[in-house]
C-alpha cells in the first residue's frame, strides 16, 4: 500500500498530484483525505470545508484519470442526502430536496465528488466508484471538543467530568436526533469489498443498519467511561438532520454487512483514547 503525508503532499495543489501520481502509478486510489469535522466545525468553517474538499477530490480524480489509474474509490458522506429524506436513505434521495444547512459545505463538495466520479466514467470510462459511510468512529478519531464528531466529543467530556468529580456531562442540542454510527474498521473492510466487486455509476450507501438517539448514545458512552453523573442537554448548541439512517440493501444484497457493534467499538476506542490523548485533572 502506498500512502503519502500531509507534510509531504499538499493535495489541494493539482500539478504536485499530478507528478505525485505519474511517478507512484498506482494501481487503485482511494480518496479517504478530507477536510472533516463534526457539526461545530462545519458551522465555524465553511469556506475551508467547500474550498478544501473541491479542490483535493479535482485534483486526485483527475490526475487519476490522466495517469489510467485503474480503480478510484471516492468516500462521500450520509450528509449529502436531503435534511428530510426518507427514512432509511435510499441511494435515490441523492439532490432530491435541500440540505441540512449545518453541513451544506462539506455536503456540496462532497456531492462534486461522487458527481465527478460518474462524469469520469461516463465520458472516459473511467472504473470510479463512490460510497458515503454514516457517521464513523473508532481509534484514531479526533478528540478536540471544538471540531469533533459526537463519539470522541462526549467520550472525552464524560472521561474528564469523571477524573475532576464533576456531576454534568453537557450534551449539545436537545439529545433526540437519531444517529446511526459505524466503525472505522468496518468502512475499512467495505472499502475493499468495493474495490474488489464493485463497478458501477450508483454511490453506495455502508452503514451499521442501527440507530439510537444521541440521549441514549451518552448513555452509553458515560457507561463505558464509568462517569455516573447526571447528563445536561444544551438547548444553545444545534441538532442538525433530525434523523440520519441509511438504507443498506443494495451493499447486503451484494453480501457485504458490518460486523463491529456499538458498545464493543466504544469500549475499544476508550481503551485506545486512554493510551494516546488522555488528558489529566
Ligand atoms: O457528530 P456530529 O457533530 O455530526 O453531531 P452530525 C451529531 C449529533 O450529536 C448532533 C450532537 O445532534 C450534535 O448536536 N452532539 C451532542 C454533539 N454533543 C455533542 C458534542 O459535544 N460534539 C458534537 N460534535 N456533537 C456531521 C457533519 O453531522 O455528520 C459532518 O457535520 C459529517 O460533516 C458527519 O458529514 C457524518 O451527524 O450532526
Amino acid at each position: 500500500m502506498l500512502t503519502v503525508s500531509h507534510a509531504e503532499l499538499d493535495l489541494r495543489r493539482p500539478g504536485d498530484v499530478g507528478r505525485a501520481m505519474k511517478e507512484m502509478a498506482p494501481d487503485a486510489v482511494v480518496i479517504a483525505a478530507a477536510k472533516v469535522g463534526g457539526i461545530g466545525a462545519n458551522s465555524t468553517y465553511p469556506a475551508d470545508f467547500l474550498y478544501d474538499n473541491l479542490a483535493i477530490e479535482t485534483a486526485l480524480i483527475h490526475s487519476a484519470y490522466a495517469c489510467g489509474v485503474k480503480k478510484l474509490l471516492f468516500l462521500g458522506s450520509a450528509c449529502i442526502y436531503p435534511r428530510l429524506a426518507s427514512q432509511p436513505i435510499p441511494e435515490e434521495e441523492l439532490l432530491a430536496g435541500p440540505l441540512e444547512p449545518t453541513n451544506e459545505w462539506y455536503a456540496i463538495a462532497k456531492i462534486a465528488g461522487i458527481k465527478l466520479c460518474q462524469a469520469y466514467r461516463r465520458q472516459h470510462g473511467c472504473d470510479f466508484i463512490a460510497l458515503q459511510p454514516n457517521n464513523l468512529y473508532g481509534p484514531g478519531d479526533n478528540f478536540d471538543l471544538e471540531t469533533s464528531h459526537v463519539v470522541p466529543a462526549l467520550m472525552r467530556k464524560a472521561h474528564e467530568a469523571k477524573i475532576r468529580g464533576e456531576r454534568n456531562l453537557s450534551v449539545w442540542g436537545s439529545g433526540k436526533p437519531l444517529r446511526e454510527f459505524l466503525h472505522v474498521d468496518d468502512l475499512a473492510d467495505a472499502a475493499v469489498f468495493l474495490l474488489q466487486n464493485y463497478s458501477d455509476e450508483i454511490p453506495l450507501n455502508v452503514g451499521s443498519g442501527t440507530e439510537l438517539s444521541i440521549a441514549d448514545l451518552a448513555a452509553m458512552i458515560a457507561g463505558v467511561v464509568g462517569f455516573e453523573g447526571n447528563i445536561v442537554f444544551d438547548a444553545s448548541k444545534p441538532d442538525g438532520m433530525p434523523r440520519k439512517l441509511l438504507d443498506v440493501s443494495r451493499l447486503s444484497a451484494m453480501g457485504w454487512g458490518s460486523r463491529i457493534p456499538l458498545r464493543p467499538g466504544l469500549e475499544e476506542t476508550y481503551r485506545w483514547f486512554l493510551d494516546h490523548a488522555v488528558t489529566r485533572a
